[in-house]
């Protein structure tokens, strides 16, 4: 029992911590006090709620415990701001970093529950897209785990990403009532709630020090927060997630009430409270709407007030707010703060335009995560005039000081100060969302080595002519507590025996495996470990899909969101060949395989759909053709999450990285295979370089065009026909494809995926770089059949990834950006 002083004691008031409580204990407490039910009454789901809030008693007592000792002293902090966080579920991760796991275990365990059985109950918090989500939930991982003072805002959507169903092999969405039962993760702060403001107009007083400028006439929303907590791995620290909720500033118009239209009433409400209610499930196209105009600048106002307060709570000198804030945002989506501290600065603290602009300028940075032109985020001047005006006329100015600089160092280059000007006039007046956020950050980084090359030298080479040294590199990582420890605890078992636990706190400690590679014995076990991995993997899958995979085959895995760059219609190309070649009889003793894809299209990106159909499709043929068996099998794996994630990584043998060189920022599911023992089959893209630099070029599959070749190629007036007719194998499983082989019901089915590859000019160079794939997967096939040697390799895999960690990225964020250390307890 410890005693705590609260303000004005009339009596000291004990409080009693959880040390004190047996585990055991207090699962029997929380199933009466918390999901209030008894032993015999008691449901699965009663467990998992009892469960929950006793992990959730273990981390509150450190969560304030961080919070005072952050406000004692006063570090300088770090702010994520991110549209997207795909944290998953909390339940098994929060016992692991807390380091309560084992118990907790033991605890359900007397009472007669497996606590692998209760982690199951728990809904994902599906809060983003893909990789740039998954990222952020992994940075807030490293930085609770490093004791580094980081806080994350975002949104807390009403509904996540949508759930995906395959019915009669299409996609249906679902929408994502994660919150259905209640969320045990988060707190409201209802004392912590900002006004937000949205259209209106701009008017300017004259003052005797210039003219002042108020925005007027505004509507109003109230922007409340929930606070989620964020444990760090064997550290005192848990940080705070903070996400923004809307509410209407009043419940209802009362004037429509009265009169009775109370339909009317609510509609006003409704409409505010949309703010947050979904998700956008794009991730590669930007659509323009104003709602998301909307969302972005709702939780970056509410962030940036947030960080003031605090500031202005320690702080009366503006010039001080750099060596205490860092704010990092991620990709464009919150690039709007940049115009948003001005404002504070500007026009609610009254700073002076010059001083404010040095400040802003030193507190943000800026990550890129794509070079793809349809994702770069622009706005139509109309309707960010309507939604925002007096940001617009921010942006103006920032603008015109900022072309001004151009013209002063590359004097009359009227075509340079158009490429850079953040409103692009050839397109009907759009602001450039990225062209703000690189102005308005003092660093700018790519996510991967050759991506930031990319970066400097093409998306963003004018403006590195004019801001040398601001684009740096850093490239990405996971969380080897989630993508390690917790998804794959009997390889985490094994290694810990090895070679002891250290690599928990350094990932590159797993380096001590290599010599390991050589040992019979232990790659026996590793390869047991891999096998038990994909027969639960083969279970799960027979229970969604009804398929039977053998164990014994070449799990060949590629899940990511469904696009055209990424290539899944490459490796459909390859199941469509080695279909053929079973069938025609030139595969007498080819490797079984099971192909397993997984992954979610844009609802409106329509091509993407056709695909998921196409592998369906195909997958019904093939595994229904008593002629292939076990030699071929194709499955889809509904509605891919980050709760199937820590499934599929653990049981894949192969690895898919097949983008187009180019056109892939980072890739972290390369990582996450590689660290679970999986070899690559991959493009010299993202990551993958970096994979192979650290793997060695033996350990690893490369195939196909690099960059440089793609940029060749493609000058040289490429003609996907060539290819077509130059390679039998091809032209026949094209032709199924477009003849109706996998269709039959409806032949046309996919004559578009055949536009694509052979009338529109294949952009990603599918059919250039097809003869290389199958080539190379036909080395794979071979050396699986040495299970001794495509053992070795895959431990090889896992000890040179140390490098992948998402510790050594923040470490690089947080030395190379934003200038924080980490925290003594
Ligand atoms: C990924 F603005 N990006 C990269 F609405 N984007 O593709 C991957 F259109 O290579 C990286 O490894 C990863 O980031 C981490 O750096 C990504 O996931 C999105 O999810 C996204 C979401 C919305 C938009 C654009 C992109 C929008």
């Amino acid at each position: 029992m410890t005693t705590k002083q609260t303000k004005n004691p009339k009596v000291a008031v004990p409080v009693i911590t959880t040390e004190k409580t047996p585990i055991a204990q207090a699962l029997q407490n929380h199933l009466i006090f918390s999901a209030f039910k008894t032993s015999e009454a008691s449901t699965p789901r009663d467990w998992f709620v009892a469960t929950g809030h006793t992990v959730r008693d273990h981390m509150v007592e450190r969560w304030a415990k961080t919070a005072e000792a952050y406000n004692a002293q006063d570090p300088k902090r770090v702010y994520y701001l991110s549209l997207e966080f795909l944290i998953g579920r909390m339940l098994q991760n929060a016992a692991l970093n807390l380091g309560i796991e084992p118990e907790v275990k033991q605890g359900l365990s007397a009472l007669g529950h497996k606590l692998e059985e209760v982690v199951e109950l728990e809904t994902d918090a599906a809060l983003g897209n893909g990789g740039l989500g998954r990222l952020a939930a992994c940075f807030l991982d490293s930085m609770a785990s490093m004791d580094i003072p980081g806080t994350g805002y975002g949104i807390r959507y009403e509904y996540g990403m949508f759930r995906q169903s395959i019915s009669q092999g299409q996609q249906i969405e679902n929408p994502d009532n994660w919150l259905r039962y209640g969320n045990l993760w988060e707190f409201q702060r209802p004392e912590s709630h900002y006004p937000i403001k949205l259209y209106g107009r701009v008017v300017e007083f004259p003052t005797p020090k210039g003219t002042e400028s108020h925005w007027v006439d505004a509507e109003s929303v109230m922007a409340i927060a929930y606070d989620m907590p964020i444990p760090g791995y064997n550290t005192e620290t848990v940080n705070t997630l903070r996400l923004w909720s809307a509410k209407a500033a009043r419940e209802f118009d009362l004037a429509h009430f009265n009169d009775g239209n109370y339909e009317k009433a609510v509609e006003e409400r409704n409409a505010y409270e949309n703010i947050s209610k979904v998700l956008y499930p794009n991730d590669a196209s930007v659509l323009g709407r104003e709602l998301r105009l909307k969302q972005q600048y709702f939780f970056v106002s509410a962030s940036i007030q947030d960080i003031l307060r605090r500031f202005l709570s320690k702080h009366d000198d503006w010039t001080v707010l750099p060596d205490k804030v860092a704010i990092q945002l991620n990709d464009t989506h919150p690039a709007i703060a940049v115009a948003e501290l001005m404002y504070q600065l500007v026009d609610v603290h009254h700073l002076k335009w010059d001083q404010a602009w040095k400040i802003t300028g030193k507190v943000f940075a800026y990550t890129n995560h794509t070079l793809m032109p349809e994702a770069l985020e622009t706005w139509a001047v109309d309707l960010f005039a309507n939604l925002l005006p007096r940001h617009l006329g921010i942006i103006y100015r920032i603008n015109h000081e900022f072309l001004q600089l151009v013209n002063h160092k590359f004097p009359g280059d009227t075509d340079l100060l158009s490429r850079v000007s953040i409103i692009d006039e050839n397109n009907g007046r759009r602001v450039r969302m990225a062209h703000l956020a690189v102005i308005g950050s003092h660093t700018v980084n790519g996510v991967a080595a050759l991506h930031s090359e990319l970066l400097r030298t093409t998306l963003f080479a004018d403006f590195n002519r004019i801001f040398p040294g601001k684009f740096i590199n850093i490239t990405n990582g996971i969380t080897p507590r989630r993508w390690l420890n917790q998804c794959n605890p009997g390889l985490t078992k094994l290694i810990d025996k090895v070679i002891g636990p250290d690599f928990h706190r350094d990932l590159s400690k797993l380096r001590g495996l290599e010599a390991l590679a050589e040992d019979a014995d232990f790659r026996k076990t590793f390869r047991e470990i891999k096998r038990s991995n994909k027969e639960r993997l083969a279970k799960r899958l027979e229970h969604l899909t009804g398929v039977r995979l053998n164990p014994n085959a070449l799990f060949d895995v590629q899940i990511k969101r469904i696009h055209e760059y990424k290539r899944q219609l490459l490796n459909v190309l390859h199941i469509i060949t080695l279909y053929n070649r079973i069938r025609s009889g030139q595969a007498k003793d080819v490797t079984p395989r099971a192909v397993i894809f997984g992954g979610k299209a844009a609802p409106g990106y329509w091509l993407a759909k056709l695909i998921i159909r196409l592998i369906n499709d195909v997958a019904a043929i093939v595994n229904e053709d008593s002629a292939v068996g076990d030699k071929l099998k194709v499955v889809y794996y509904p509605n891919y999450e980050v709760s199937a994630a820590e499934l599929l990584f653990p049981g894949s043998d192969l690895s898919e990285q097949i983008s187009t060189a180019g056109t892939e920022a980072s890739g972290t599911g390369n990582m996450k295979m590689a660290l679970n023992g999986a070899l690559t089959i991959g493009t010299l893209d993202g990551a993958n370089v970096e994979i192979l630099e650290e793997v060695g070029k033996d350990n690893i599959f490369i195939f196909g065009l690099t960059t440089e070749e793609v940029a060749e190629v493609k000058a040289n007036q490429y003609n996907p026909w060539d290819y077509y007719h130059g390679n039998a194998e091809l032209k026949q499983a094209l032709d199924m494809i477009t003849g109706g082989f996998f269709s039959v019901d409806e032949p046309d089915r996919y004559q578009a995926i055949g536009e694509a590859l052979l009338n529109n000019g294949d952009h990603y160079l599918l059919l250039a770089d097809y003869a290389s794939y199958i080539a190379t997967q036909d080395e794979v096939g071979k050396l699986y059949q040495n299970q001794e040697e495509w053992s070795r390799k895959a431990i090889l895999n896992v000890a040179r990834v140390g490098k992948f960690s998402s510790d050594r990225t923040i470490g690089e964020y947080a030395d190379k950006i934003w200038g924080v250390k980490r925290l003594d307890h």
